[in-house]
């Protein structure tokens, strides 16, 4: 075997059955090797999975493996940015029949990752679907501080505003900015959701966001019903 090829390179993917092909993505995303993700997923769209199963099923579970790994000191920084990469290539694969829709767009999100907080996996996903969901979505992407999503907000006039964190010291940043909000009296101009792993319903009331998203299909729930209520409000 040539020396940078994989072990796993000889395995046929095509040629497992579907839960062989699918236990072989939880171990080609530990192993970060996305022309496997790519493959793979491309493999359970042709046998009929909808994008959202393989989505749960296969590259969310996979990385929940690589999470338990990673919390464990089992896996490194460099092993799961690999990881990452991985999923990120198969998400691409979904990103067309995820965000797809024909509706005209009923709403328009202003979404990023929190100061100090780099974990984008989680906010591309609710991008996706929000789109999907018929949403118009700006992603100001990672890292952003409360300036950043203030002149995000002022340059975009959107009516949902979507915070991400995914670590217990980067989350009550969000209160920071919720509260500048408040402070400049611009608070009521948006609907607030927020969302990620450590976040709660409790959390998510405590810092006075209009909703906790425990999920992405979640976010594009809430959002749509948000956005509903609030015509209905103003009509
Ligand atoms: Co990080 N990391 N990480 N990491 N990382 C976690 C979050 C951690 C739980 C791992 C662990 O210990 N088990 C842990 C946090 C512990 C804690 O705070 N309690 C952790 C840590 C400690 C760190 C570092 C500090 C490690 C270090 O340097 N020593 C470091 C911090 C860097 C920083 O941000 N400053 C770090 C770095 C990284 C990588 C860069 C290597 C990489 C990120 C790559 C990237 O995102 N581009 C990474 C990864 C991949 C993870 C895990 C393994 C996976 C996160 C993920 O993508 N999940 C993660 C462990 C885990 O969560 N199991 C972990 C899949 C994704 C689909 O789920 O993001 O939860 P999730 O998003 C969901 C929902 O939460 C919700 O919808 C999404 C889709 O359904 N949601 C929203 C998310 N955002 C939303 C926003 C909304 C609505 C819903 O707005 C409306």
């Amino acid at each position: 075997m040539a020396q940078d090829q994989h072990p796993d390179d000889d395995i046929d993917l095509a040629a497992l059955a579907t839960d062989d092909l699918v236990e072989q993505m939880h171990e080609d995303l530990y192993d970060g090797l996305a022309d496997e993700i790519v493959e793979g997923t491309n493999l359970l769209l042709e046998r009929g999975w909808s994008a959202q199963k393989v989505l749960d099923e296969a590259l969310v579970e996979g990385m929940r493996i690589v999470g338990i790994d990673f919390r464990d000191g089992v896996l490194f920084v460099p092993e799961v940015l690999l990881a990452a990469n991985a999923m990120k290539a198969g998400m691409e694969v979904l990103r067309p029949l995820l965000s797809e829709s024909d509706v005209e767009p009923i709403g328009k999100v202003v979404i990023g990752t929190v100061k100090g907080d780099i974990h984008d996996i989680g906010k591309n996903l609710v991008a996706m679907m929000l789109e999907g969901a018929g949403f118009d979505v700006v992603d100001i992407g990672i890292n952003t501080d409360v300036d950043g999503y203030l002149a995000a907000l002022e340059e975009h006039q959107p009516d949902i505003l979507g915070m991400s964190a995914l670590l217990t010291t980067t989350m009550p940043y969000m209160k920071v900015v919720i509260d500048t909000l408040r402070d400049k009296g611009l608070r009521d101009d948006y609907i607030v959701l927020v969302g990620g792993a450590p976040l709660n319903e409790e959390f998510g009331q405590a810092i006075g966001a209009d909703a906790y998203c425990r999920d992405a299909a979640v976010a594009a729930e809430i959002a749509t019903q948000l956005m509903r209520e609030r015509r209905t409000a103003a009509a």
